[in-house]
């Protein structure tokens, strides 16, 4: 089988989200926006998608000229020959766009041989408990503009059957954040709501100080919490083995640094983080992303995923060590995220009553695609 060609479709759909000056989402009103799905063609006819992909431009210029004629199957060589084509392409050849390229080439495989792609990496699960995620803090009534509207969300997901709560808590441009006593407020009224014994986590501010995230960390070993992620800038190892050195607190990272699985094992040989982390977003992939999942099995350490969608999905059901939680969301109080997106006819991660996600046993990606829509909706 040989790769012909790369497209980008792009089509319109009605968003409720919006992202402040800093690029974090909130809810606001409907408004259009446009979505876009990458497909990966072959001679065979065999196709493998993935939605949000980088415009066509980049794919054209960046993508198809090194992968053109290639294997699908030889998802390891296109992987690292892009990886190498981004050093001198720094600026525009990302770990989004190498991501976008491998999911969707996992996608093809698996829709080749007619196998969700958990199964393809050699599955350990079809299901994983999923922690509710909040969207960052914001000054909306009733919605996490308080601690009390965390805990009061927090009752709503205990309800709704998570077993575990991670808060986002407040960063510029809201007034007054970050601050370091109100997001141990917010920790403190949500451990009040699920008891002593549940699983609950910090993700903050990711810009304070050493002492700012001692600080936390001394706050949240007294709140029993599970563990804190991204404090402070990642570009700062260091700062990162020196909080490690003073809490019994599990700090989780590196998460936004880059450098792929590189940077993983730095962390890991510094004493840098307790938990491993990254998603196929941060590292560049499912591939990369298996290889962190190894490295951390390696070490006796559990990798916890960042972020929800099917191939960080179908990586958590596959590894030895398993990274403990889904990361279900963001979640707020006035979006309905069970309703799926309005190009696929089925959430990508179904949530039981328990809390476990169950993963698709469809093909590939497993993504039930709304192809119709997607067709009535495109943007020329
Ligand atoms: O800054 C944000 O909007 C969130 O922190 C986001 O990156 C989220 O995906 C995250 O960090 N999850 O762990
Ligand atoms: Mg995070």
């Amino acid at each position: 089988m040989k790769i012909t060609d790369l497209s980008v479709r792009r089509f319109r759909y009605i968003s409720n989200t919006v992202r402040d000056s800093e690029g974090h989402g909130h809810p606001g009103p409907d408004h259009e926006a446009v979505q876009s799905v990458l497909t990966i063609h072959t001679d065979e006819g065999v196709e493998g998608y993935f939605f949000g992909s980088p415009p066509q431009d980049l794919i054209s210029s960046l993508v198809k000229p090194y992968i053109t004629g290639e294997d699908p199957f030889y998802r390891e060589r296109i992987w690292h020959n892009l990886k190498e084509r981004q050093r001198l392409n720094m600026a525009t050849m990302s770990d989004r766009l190498l991501n976008a390229v491998d999911l969707a080439l996992w996608d093809l495989a698996g829709r080749a041989l007619n196998l969700p792609v958990h199964k393809l990496l050699g599955a350990t699960r079809d299901k994983v408990p999923a922690y509710a995620s909040t969207m960052c803090g914001d000054d909306i009534e009733g919605g996490l503009g308080t601690p009390e509207d965390y805990a009061n969300f927090a009752a709503w997901c205990i309800e709704r059957g998570y077993p575990a709560f991670k808060l986002h808590t407040w960063q510029p441009p809201y007034e007054g954040a970050p601050d370091v006593k109100q997001d141990i407020a917010a920790c403190a009224a949500v451990r009040e709501v699920y008891g002593p014994d549940a699983h609950l986590m910090l993700d903050p501010y990711h810009y304070y100080s050493r002492l700012e995230a001692l600080y936390l960390a001394k706050g949240l070993e007294k709140l029993d919490y599970y563990w804190m992620e991204e404090p402070m800038d990642e570009h700062s190892m260091s700062s990162y083995v020196w909080l490690c050195e003073q809490t019994s607190l599990p700090i989780c990272g590196p998460e936004t640094a880059e450098g792929k699985m590189y940077t993983r094992a730095e962390w890991i040989k510094a004493g840098a983080c307790d938990l491993v982390r990254g998603g196929v977003g941060d590292l560049g992939g499912l591939t990369p992303l298996m290889k962190v999942a190894h490295l951390a099995e390696s070490f006796g350490m559990r990798m916890e995923v960042h972020g929800g969608g099917p191939g960080n999905f179908h990586a958590l059901c596959a590894m030895g060590i398993p990274g403990q939680y889904y990361e279900r969301g963001l979640l707020h109080p006035f979006i309905d995220y069970e309703q799926p997106s309005p190009w696929l006819n089925r959430l990508d991660d179904p949530m039981d009553e328990e809390g476990f996600v169950h993963i698709s046993q469809l093909p590939g990606l497993g993504q039930d695609i709304n192809w119709e829509y997607i067709e009535a909706n495109l943007v020329e």
